[in-house]
This record gives structure tokens, sequence and C-alpha cells, in this order.
């Protein structure tokens, strides 16, 4: 019989010599392995990949409505189509938007919201037209799978087309939203109406096919088991075998203020976050790159999370709102001088990558400044 230390001495021997880990390894790293072994480990593969390095990026978010036809039992941000926290921003604001992101020095528009019951496709593909037309430079990572989904079911033409027109009209690349979990026993009680894991997969897959690159993410620490946990990983993987068109997966802690869901279910703890960072690392052997988003961790978390495994901190992230609407306490944006230092402390090297992994160098650092006030538009 293996014992638990035997099971993990082969599991390294596997890491150390490249081979791939099995569905029953990535099961038994997130059962049964200390956090040290797993952190050494996932360090072993994040510096052999990456080296010391730790990216971050000069971004701003972007969430043109709230208003969702959908009601994910996960989320705080959504608003009923007649609610009146519900917005839809003008296309004025919109465009003011971008002008703030470039002229604070943003290389990135992270663009996603709330599918709305009554604005067309047409109002999604002019936002990026629009934005692209006057910031050309400013690269629009934009719409979640979900969306895609959507944009299919409401104009009922296929998503490979209405990706190929998106990237014609200026779009960069596709966020890793709408993944939270794949596996039906779990996705049903999360969001059972939403586009789910196969056309989650083939919105990705199309958009690679044609050239472009995307991130994935997947949301624990609520209802979900271990065996969910890999088994998302490993339809990852295997996609990414077939593509390679993902640059970074992004795990995301549940938030459970203001929703259907958190009730009576804690926020993932630190020794979970880590955990899942770790086993991302080990697992998605084919992904460059694994994300310790500080919006969701929090800073600290974030921090320590560049050993194990996470190469990536996100970066300025200016106006998010999901997750302050779900309870996060980090703060709403960072400046590239807090970025830096952070990790700095980490004991890795700060470098500024823009969406597509490409090092920015710039004559004088980029600083956030504050951002005026913001009007948002009332739906009714
Ligand atoms: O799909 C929503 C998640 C996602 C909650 O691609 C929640 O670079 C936790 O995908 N608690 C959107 N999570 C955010 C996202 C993302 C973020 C940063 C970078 C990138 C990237 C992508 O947020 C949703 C959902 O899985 N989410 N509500 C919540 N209460
Ligand atoms: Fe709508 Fe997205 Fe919220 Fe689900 S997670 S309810 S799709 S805004």
């Amino acid at each position: 019989m293996t014992t638990t230390a035997g099971r993990l001495a082969d599991i390294r021997d596997k890491v150390y010599s490249g081979t791939r880990l099995t569905f029953d390894d990535g099961l038994f790293l997130d059962q049964h392995a200390d956090l040290f072994a797993l952190g050494e480990l996932a360090n072993f593969v994040r510096e052999k990949k990456n080296g010391n390095v730790t990216y971050y990026n000069v971004n701003q978010h972007l969430n043109p409505t709230n208003v969702c036809v959908y009601r994910c039992a996960f989320c705080s941000f959504r608003a009923d189509l007649k609610s009146p926290n519900g917005y839809v921003m003008s296309d004025e604001q919109i465009l003011q938007r971008a002008r703030e992101a470039s002229t604070q020095g943003a290389t990135e528009l992270h663009i996603v919201g709330g599918l709305h019951h009554l604005l067309p496709y047409e109002w999604y593909l002019n936002i990026i037209r629009s934005i692209h037309e006057v910031y050309p430079d400013l690269h629009l990572k934009a719409w979640t799978a979900v969306e895609w989904d959507w944009f299919e079911r409401i104009t009922k033409r296929p998503t490979r087309e209405l990706l190929a027109e998106m990237k014609a009209a200026g779009l960069g690349s596709l966020p890793g939203g709408g993944a939270e979990i794949f596996h039906p026993e779990v996705r049903s009680k999360l969001c059972d109406y939403k586009a789910d894991a196969d056309q989650w997969l083939r919105v990705h897959k199309e958009w690679h096919e044609l050239g472009g690159k995307s991130n994935a993410t997947m949301l624990y620490g609520h209802i979900e088991k271990p065996e969910h946990r890999i088994d998302h990983m490993m339809r990852l993987r295997d996609l990414q075998d077939v593509t390679g068109g993902f640059q970074t997966f992004i795990p995301l802690a549940f938030h459970p203020t203001n929703n259907p869901l958190g009730k009576g279910i804690p926020k993932p703890s630190g020794m979970t976050d880590l955990k899942v960072m770790a086993v991302s690392r080990l697992m998605l052997d084919n992904f460059p790159h694994i994300k310790a988003y500080w919006q969701m961790l929090t800073v600290k978390v974030a921090q320590v999370a560049q050993s194990y495994g996470a190469d990536d901190i996100d970066g300025t992230v200016v106006h998010e709102t999901i997750y302050h609407a779900a309870g996060s306490d980090s703060p709403q944006e960072l400046t590239v001088r807090d970025l830096r230092r952070l990790i700095e402390e980490a004991g890795r090297t700060p470098v500024e990558r823009d969406t597509l992994y490409h090092e920015v160098v710039r004559d004088k650092p980029a600083e956030k400044k504050w951002a005026t006030g913001r009007k948002l538009v009332p739906l009714n």
C-alpha cells in the first residue's frame, strides 16, 4: 500500500522530471499534500517557466451595464431590468472612460458586464468599434464566453462569425470570466441557464482558431469539491493542448457578500487560496502564466502567492466594481509604485507587461491619478 509520503514522493519525481500529472495526482495534492510541499513544487514550476519575474499591467475596468437577464447565485453585481440600481452607460460616458484610461497611461481596458434584456448585439459591437477608432493603442480585452454565447442567442448568428466581426472592429482578446466551475453537478446550482462548459470552451477554441489569445478562470471556495476543481483544470488543459491560445489562469476566490449563494458560506481562507494557486500551477503545465488577482485575493495573499505558483498580480485595476459589490475589502486601485513595491517585497522582479505579455518600457513609470467623479445613467 502506498503511503501519503510515498505518493507525494512519486508526484515530486514527476514534477521535477517534467512529467504530466494525472487527475488522481491533482486530487491527491488538493486533498492530502501539505502547503509547504505544494509551495515548493509549484514554485519550482513557476521559476522554470517565468524565472524570478512577476508581471503587472496598467489597466482599467469598464462595466458598461450591470443589468442582466441571468441570476447567477454568486453574483452581487447584477441588477434587474427595472431595478433602481440598474445602469447603462451612455456612449459619451464610455468614451470618457476610455479617454481617462488612455491619458492615465493604461495599456488595457477590461470590458465585461451584464447581459441586458433589451440592448442589441450592435450596442456591444459599437462599444468596441467606437473606443478602438479613437484609442487604437488601448488593448480591448472584452466580453466573456458567456456574453458571446448570449450574442449568439440574440442574433442567431454563430459565435465564430461574431468573434471575427468584433476582431475586425478592434477586439484585442477575451477575458477569462464566466467559467465558474464547469462540472454540471455544481454549475447547475450556480448558473443553470447561461453558457455551459462546452459552450464556454467552444467560444475560446473558436477565438484561438482566429489567432486570438484569451484567459481562463475558476470560481472556488463555495459548494464545489476538490474533484470539481481538478476536473475544471483538466478540461482547460485539454483545450490548451489543442489550441495553445490561453495565456493566464486566474483562480477566483468566492466572495459571499450580497449574493444568494453566500449565505452561511465564509470567504475561502488564505490556506485555501494558496493551495488552489499551487495546484493550478502544477496541473496546468501548458499554461504560461498563473495570476494572483490582488483585488480578489487581497494584496497580502497575492504577494505570498508569488511563492505558490503565481507569476502575475494583475494591474492597477482602476474602476473595479464586481468584487467590491461582493464584499472585497481590497483597495479600490493600486498605483504602479505600490505594485512594484509589493512585488519587490515578495522577492520578485516587477515587469510591466501589456495584455499579450510583451514587456512595456516607459520613459518614466505610469502613475495613476485619481479619477474624477463618475456618473452613471439609470436605465429607468
Ligand atoms: O465570471 C462574480 C467572478 C468573474 C463573484 O481575464 C465572483 O484577466 C467571486 O473573470 N465572488 C469576472 N467571484 C472576473 C474575471 C476576471 C477578473 C480579472 C481578470 C480577468 C482576466 C478576469 O468574477 C465572473 C465570476 O466568476 N465573480 N461574482 C463573487 N461573488
Ligand atoms: Fe449576469 Fe455575469 Fe452576474 Fe451571472 S455573473 S448574473 S451572467 S452579470
